[in-house]
């Protein structure tokens, strides 16, 4: 069972009948009705239920337990309105609701059978038994129902179809009727009204809002109304015989974010069925495992004590529980030392008491995973240290994977068909198979083949550029792409100023050989996230005032896609020839774009960050560019304080002159001097720091770039080599260490 907060499923037509075979014969029975397949499939809705990676890992992980045959359920929110769209207003994000099922949704299986009502607020009863036991009551609460809609999740090539559960809120009766007793029908459908907020809309925000109560409602909403489906389920099949639990039921929990799903089912067990506490730990600790996905400090969940005892009084009691034996345990092992116990506390003291979701889902957990091999190198020596002195094999890696099916075949069916004609179809069933490419890289008709695809995309992806933002691009000039949420660690600011710098050198040196680059931007910002938002309207300036300078001309242009999404995303990866992936060594757990890019032949220009650092291995040193500042020396800056002693060279120095010269914003000169000040300044994202190596590395690219007996077998080796970062691999990876679980068909 995979517990997610977010699905970011996109459109299901085309990917569920390549699942099933039918793909060509959904398009000739369409063509035969006078039908067009691909504007059949454009008129469905994107599901667009997540902020990102996370989201779209949850969903390429469901494609992979269907298609390999895993009997699994992913739980999660029905939300009525998922993340928002985004709209440019003269450069500036502008965010519209997504109501995507306003005209219902055709995939959804109602189950109003298996709905749940969800207990919430009210109080602790402290009764004993007649033998003196101790049996708390959770009493007076207001009730919310959960009724399940079920998407289907069809297997590739299988007959394996897998159920996505996802929840929405319903206000209960008799929510309606404490509100009438108190005298007031207008109060009643007001309740009702709060009871429907919960499934309402997805939280914008992909790192942590902090304390929001609907949040953390939302969270426990899904969470037990999933627990409760899963014990109905699993009683009928063996009765109360709860030691079996743990042998039949694997939940992973997708981030901190469903946590509180381990003293749920510690309070269904020991309240609900009687069950006594060391046993229903030991169960509920083999029962749970728990993927970490960031270690920024700002992302790192937490919730008030305060507002937990409001909300889920019976919970805040069974964590101190757990916390007070979890301490007193460390100490009969010997550590006794105050600063780790300290460290180890599922609460945070000065100040404010807050629960520490991640220490929670730790000790909870039999197994804790991040999603690289550097990230989780990463989790051992910084924000799990200490708790990974008392549990010191509990971390492990799963690095991630993306599904070949939409990442692949649906999206770039010119090399689909390519490689089907050279390799046999044989070759979709096992993506480690595409290994048996890297003869071709060096056979000179595949790769006129491989890049007569590659300029099919490009042609494709500027008609859509030409129709979306009215920039027209030269389709021989190089792709160089940037696709992923705005965020300052991911440093979408240093490719800007790096295009500003290259504009400069052109301007400067119009006669000199450069190659065209069209640099290609798309991703969201959150809301409330005024950096973000201001980098944004920074490349709106930038592309303003580039991309009709007769100097540079075709040789430069800079275009940001409005409103990314799964959909823009695979129009986008087939047509990359440069992949960034530039974030602050150290900052990006993993990273997926980076693998769907490589995986269609883009060359990465990167950091050794997340997975990057496994792409290398995987592709070679020589068909990938690596640039900048490793985690360790990020680390040992971030201590020393380089400050101030970053040497700005020359092109930063000119870029710097642009920005303050207000040449890019005539309206506002000042705009971007907050920008200026953190670079000279702190610097907190190295971006002045990198800016030289990133330099050189794009220059270094640009000299690969005009040898094409260098650039074209080398994109061929990144397809070929790409296999290892399947979805499937990273299932069985789980399937075999955290779950134990046998496939079914
Ligand atoms: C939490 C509380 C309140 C509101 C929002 C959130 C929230 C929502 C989404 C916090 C984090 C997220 C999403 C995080 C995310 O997408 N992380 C990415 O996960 C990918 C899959 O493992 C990695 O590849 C990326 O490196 C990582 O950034």
């Amino acid at each position: 069972y995979y517990f997610s907060l977010e699905y970011l499923m996109g459109r299901l037509f085309g990917n569920n009948l390549i699942a099933t075979g039918l793909r060509d014969t959904a398009s000739a029975a369409l063509a035969s009705l006078g039908q067009d397949f691909d504007s059949i499939r454009e008129s469905e809705v994107d599901m667009g239920l997540g902020n990102g990676g996370l989201g779209r890992l949850a969903a390429c992980f469901m494609d992979s337990l269907a298609t390999l045959d895993y009997p699994a359920l992913g739980y999660g929110i029905y939300y009525e309105f998922g993340l928002f769209k985004q709209e440019f207003v003269n450069g500036h994000q502008v965010e519209h609701p997504d109501n995507w099922m306003k005209f219902g949704d055709p995939w959804e299986v109602v189950r109003p059978e298996y709905a749940q009502e969800i207990p919430l607020y009210g109080r602790v009863e402290n009764v004993f038994d007649d033998r003196g036991n101790y049996r708390p009551r959770w009493v007076d609460t207001k009730s919310i129902l959960g009724v399940p809609h079920d998407i289907p999740i069809a297997g590739y090539g299988t007959r394996t179809v897998n159920l996505l559960r996802l929840w929405a809120s319903k206000a209960t009766e008799d929510f309606d009727l404490a509100a009438f007793n108190r005298g007031g029908y207008v109060e009643a459908v007001r309740d009702k009204a709060v009871g429907e907020t919960v499934s309402k809309v997805l939280y914008p925000n992909d790192k942590t809002e902090n304390g929001k109560e609907l949040r953390l409602v939302q969270q426990y909403f899904f969470v037990a109304a999933s627990l409760a489906d899963i014990m109905r389920v699993f009683v009928r099949r063996h009765g109360t015989n709860w030691e079996l639990f743990p042998d039949r039921v694997a939940v992973q929990l997708n981030d901190t974010h469903p946590t509180i799903a381990i003293p749920e089912l510690m309070r269904l067990l020991v309240d609900e069925h009687g069950v006594d506490w060391n046993t229903a730990w030991d169960i509920t600790r083999r029962t749970f495992a728990y993927t970490n996905h960031t270690l920024l400090p700002e992302a790192l969940e937490s919730w008030p004590v305060a507002l937990l005892s409001r909300l889920l009084p019976r919970h805040l009691q069974i964590i101190y529980l757990i916390n007070w034996l979890h301490l007193h345990e460390a100490v009969a092992a010997g550590h006794t030392d105050a600063d780790l116990i300290a460290a180890i506390s599922l609460i945070h003291e000065p100040g404010e008491q807050r629960v520490r979701m991640g220490h929670l889902a730790f000790i909870g957990s039999h197994a804790v995973n991040g999603v690289s091999a550097l990230h989780t190198e990463l989790m051992r020596d910084t924000v799990f240290a200490a708790l990974a002195k008392v549990a010191p094999t509990r971390i492990i890696n799963k690095t991630n994977g993306i599904s070949f099916r939409r990442w692949f075949y649906e999206a770039n069916p010119g090399l689909t068909a390519l490689i089907r004609d050279e390799l046999g179809p044989r070759v979709f069933d096992d993506p480690a198979a595409l290994r048996r490419l890297e003869p071709l890289a060096q056979n000179k008709a595949f790769v006129a083949r491989y890049r007569a695809v590659r300029h099919e995309n490009k042609l494709a992806l500027a008609d859509i550029l030409r129709a979306s933002v009215g920039v027209t691009v030269d389709p021989d000039a190089m792709f160089d792409v940037q696709i992923k949420r705005i965020h300052e660690y991911k440093r979408q600011l240093l490719n800007i100023l790096e295009t500003i710098a290259l504009w400069r050198a052109m301007r400067a040196a119009p006669q000199h050989n450069w190659p065209g680059r069209v640099k290609i931007f798309a991703g969201k910002a959150a809301g409330s996230y005024e950096r973000a938002k201001l980098i944004i309207k920074l490349a709106h300036d930038v592309a303003k005032t580039i991309n009709d300078d007769p100097v540079t001309g075709d040789r430069l242009k800079l275009v940001f896609v409005p409103n990314y999404s799964v959909e823009i995303a695979s129009r986008i990866v087939g047509a990359a020839d440069v992949s960034e992936q530039i974030s602050t060594a150290g900052m990006e757990a993993s990273g997926t774009g980076n693998m769907k890019l490589a995986l269609n032949g883009a060359i990465t220009i990167g950091t050794l960050d997340g997975a990057t650092v496994e792409i290398r291995d995987h592709v070679g040193a020589d068909n990938i560019v690596i640039f900048g500042l490793t985690a360790d020396e990020v680390a040992a800056r971030r201590k020393d304080r380089f400050a101030g002693e970053n040497a700005v060279g020359p092109e930063l120095a000119g870029v710097i002159d642009t920005l303050e010269s207000g040449e890019l914003s005539p309206d506002d000169p000042k705009r971007y001097a907050p920008i200026v000040a953190s670079l000279l300044d702190h610097d907190p994202f190295m971006v002045a720091a990198d800016f030289s190596a990133y330099w050189a590395a794009q220059r270094a690219l640009d000299d690969r770039w005009r040898d094409s007996d260098r650039w074209w077998p080398s994109s061929v080796l990144n397809t070929a080599r790409m296999g290892w970062f399947s979805s499937d691999r990273a299932i069985r990876d789980y399937a075999d260490d955290i779950w134990r679980v046998p496939v079914t068909a």
